[in-house]
């Protein structure tokens, strides 16, 4: 793996660690970056050793968005078209890691603003730094929260928050992301990427796609009526009870043993 790349991907123990790495830029976004970092989640998928990605970023920032710099017009240039920006990278990144059948760990090293906020909160799991902060800085550039930042931000920590953070794009810190909600874990900076490896690793080891169906149920429960949920519930459960890792499961339990899932 070259480490001038715009994305790095390393691979052990059943985890596969996604470090964005224009650390110079804070880790913002820019063509090549989408694309790699789209090929590391295709060779992830095709992967069918990984059970756990953790997400983060390199240097002292997680991402702070959009290249700003790849957006500048000179007078009488046309605008650059952010609708198709959003249809062809952000929309699917974001489809694409709360489709992914594996749970994701975002481990947010010093800033994420913009795109790279909601980035980080599309994870299953947020795990911050406790220098982190995050911004959705779009209003102070003129334009709203994407990347599901207007879907997720309500749901997690309620409307009146949702609409400070994004009517100001002031900075939150990681406790006060913490004490609202918005993410899992606050830990030591020097501590983060082994607390990221040690879940990560940990879920590596639990039964797969028992992960999967909750990361599933969870993300359409919002829009469900109860019954809706509750019939989701039953055939998620039919067919988990029909896996391998089920029946270790309940084979480990009566022998008294840790369990050996393997993740089918
Ligand atoms: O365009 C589309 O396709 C639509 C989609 C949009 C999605 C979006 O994400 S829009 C929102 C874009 N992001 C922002 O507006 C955030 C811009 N950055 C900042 O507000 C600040 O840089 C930070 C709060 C993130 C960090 O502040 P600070 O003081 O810690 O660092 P800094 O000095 O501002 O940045 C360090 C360097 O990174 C600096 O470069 P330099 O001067 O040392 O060469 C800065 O220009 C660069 N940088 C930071 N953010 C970006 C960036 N360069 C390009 N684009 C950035 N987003």
């Amino acid at each position: 793996m070259e480490d001038n790349q715009p994305v790095l991907l390393t691979r052990q123990d059943g985890v596969a660690t996604i470090t964005l790495n224009r650390p110079d830029k804070i880790n913002a976004f820019n063509v090549a970056m989408h694309e790699m970092l789209r090929e590391h989640l295709a060779t992830i998928v095709a992967d069918g050793a990984i059970r756990a990605i953790i997400l983060t970023g390199a240097g002292r920032g997680f991402c702070a968005g959009q290249d700003l710099a790849d957006r500048a017009t000179k007078p009488g240039e046309a605008p650059p078209d952010l609708g198709q920006t959003i249809k062809t990278w952000y929309n699917p990144l974001v489809r694409r890691l709360r489709a992914l059948p594996l749970p994701v760990i975002a481990a947010v090293n010093g800033i994420a603003a913009g795109a790279g906020a909601n980035l980080a909160l599309a994870a299953d799991i947020v795990i911050a730094g406790r220098s982190a902060k995050f911004g959705q800085a779009f209003c102070k550039i003129g334009l709203l929260p994407d990347c599901g930042g207007t879907w997720i931000l309500p749901r997690l920590v309620g409307q009146a928050r949702a609409a400070g953070l994004a009517l100001t794009g002031d900075n939150l810190s990681a406790e006060t992301a913490l004490e609202w909600g918005l993410i899992w874990k606050v830990v030591d900076d020097a501590a983060l990427l082994d607390e990221a490896t040690k879940m990560a690793r940990h879920m590596a080891t639990q039964p797969t796609l028992a992960l999967a169906a909750i990361k599933q149920a969870l993300q359409v429960s919002s829009t469900h009526t109860l019954d809706q949920q509750l019939d989701l519930e039953r055939d998620l459960q039919q067919h988990l009870g029909r896996t391998r890792d089920y029946r270790e499961g309940i084979a480990a339990f009566l022998d008294k043993r840790p369990a050996q899932f393997t993740g089918c």
